[in-house]
């Protein structure tokens, strides 16, 4: 089997996605996700130029050797857009792979370890009515685990907020959706660490009297706090029983984690923007997380994800893998095949990507009962309509940033 063309499609429905398309002497088409939110250009220039022209003529089988052809190949190694366009060869070969077996690809990665992946949805909201409302919502789809983020008192907008909660449903409009970030320059918002210390207890103690003791409840702190103040806000939330603080503080620094954990016992997640498992060989050997946020997406793909989660394995540590609405249907199908078939899997993160979405990758996945399942078909089990992505191009949009009272940039 050999790869006789490749190509890199851009598309925006509903928001950007990068996809690359390879192409056998046999007539099979893999696809690999290469979106990296606000940074899409980035990876379709390293894909255009530097991958696709060495890709053509090599054995489509080769997937181990590919990767290390094109990690170690490139002499410039790690980084989010390098690994983002690695990724995207590696799941494209996967999925190749397994359509030429003629089996769906967790099989070839080891057969299912369980029926099914359980998920978790967002629900957002300014202040605990609409929070209540979004939970309720959440658990009507189906949900059975449920992240909850908050408006904070005095706080305008903030991340991970639908600015309207009450068309933020799963189906609905997304926070992740709002006009605001398809546009020129990223917008701004607004942040104080002492306000939503104070804050957050008591909208975790309010869900937990509305919905039980029984509901996974899970939080993203998305990298605001200092590892002091972080250790602060897992000891405070633990009368609330999380499911996991995500990105409680910024983890370049691995050590910081040390002292999180001498202080509490809430269980931790982190590595949605780490792209190697040199990110994570610290917090993984001391034991510092419990859960790894890596996207198949933005790290090597599924040869060196798997990697990652096999080496977190021998530390009971497990999957919780990145699954926003900027992760494609391609990226989501690898992480639920990797997902079913690794012996740690966690939770998966899912958030309905938009209707436009859905009219340009056909997908095969099932969400039943709050469990996702990637399907039975051949391979990835999705499929690019490329003359409909064509109607849909690219759009400038960023992530937002913040800004602290006093005008610092801070971590968004
Ligand atoms: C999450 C993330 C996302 C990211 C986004 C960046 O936990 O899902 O924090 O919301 O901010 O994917 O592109
Ligand atoms: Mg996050």
């Amino acid at each position: 089997m050999v790869i006789e063309s490749a190509e890199v499609v851009v598309t925006s429905p509903d928001r950007n996605f990068v996809t690359l398309r390879v192409i056998t002497d046999d007539g099979l088409t893999g696809l690999g996700d290469a979106t990296l939110n606000g940074r899409e250009l980035a990876v379709v220039g390293y894909l255009r130029e530097h991958v696709v022209p060495l890709l053509l003529g090599r054995d489509a089988h080769a997937i181990e050797d590919t990767w290390q052809f094109l990690y170690r190949g490139a002499y410039w190694r790690r980084g989010p857009v390098t690994m983002a366009a690695i990724a995207a060869v590696d799941v494209a070969l996967w999925d190749l792979k397994a359509q030429a077996a003629g089996m769906p690809l967790y099989q070839l990665l080891g057969g299912a370890s369980r029926s099914g992946l359980l998920a978790y949805g967002h629900a957002s909201g300014r202040d605990l009515p609409e929070i209540f409302e979004s939970i309720r919502r959440h658990l009507d789809e189906g949900y059975r685990a449920i992240r909850v983020q908050a408006g904070v008192p005095g706080l305008t907008a903030i991340y991970g907020i639908a600015s309207n909660a009450t068309t933020a449903g799963n189906s609905g409009k997304r926070y992740d959706h709002e006009p605001a970030q398809r546009a020129a320059l990223p917008a701004e918002e607004d942040w104080d660490s002492a306000s939503y210390l104070r804050h957050l207890p008591t909208v975790f103690e309010a869900v937990r009297n509305e919905f039980g003791p029984e509901l996974p409840l899970l939080h993203d702190a998305h990298h605001r706090l200092t590892p002091i103040q972080a250790a602060k806000l897992g000891k405070s939330l633990e009368p609330y029983d999380l499911f996991w603080l995500e990105d409680c503080t910024p983890a370049e620094n691995q050590e910081a984690l040390r002292l999180v954990r001498r202080h509490t016992t809430t269980p931790l997640a982190i590595g949605e923007v780490f792209n190697t498992v040199w990110d994570y060989q610290q917090i993984i050997r001391e034991q510092l997380i419990d859960y790894v946020r890596s996207a198949v997406t933005h790290t090597g793909g599924i040869t060196h994800l798997k990697r990652v989660l096999e080496y977190a394995a021998q530390y009971q540590i497990k999957s919780g893998m990145h699954g926003p609405t900027d992760i494609s249907p391609v990226g989501m199908a690898a992480a639920m095949h990797l997902g079913l078939a690794i012996h740690n899997f966690g939770i998966q993160e899912y958030m309905k990507h938009g209707e436009l979405t859905d009219t340009v990758f056909r997908q095969s996945f099932t969400f039943t009962n709050g469990m996702l399942h990637p399907g039975d078909q051949p391979g990835l089990g999705v499929t690019l309509d490329v003359d409909a992505a064509g109607k849909f191009p690219y759009q400038t949009a960023y992530l937002p940033f913040n800004r602290l009272r006093d005008g610092t940039v801070h971590d968004w």
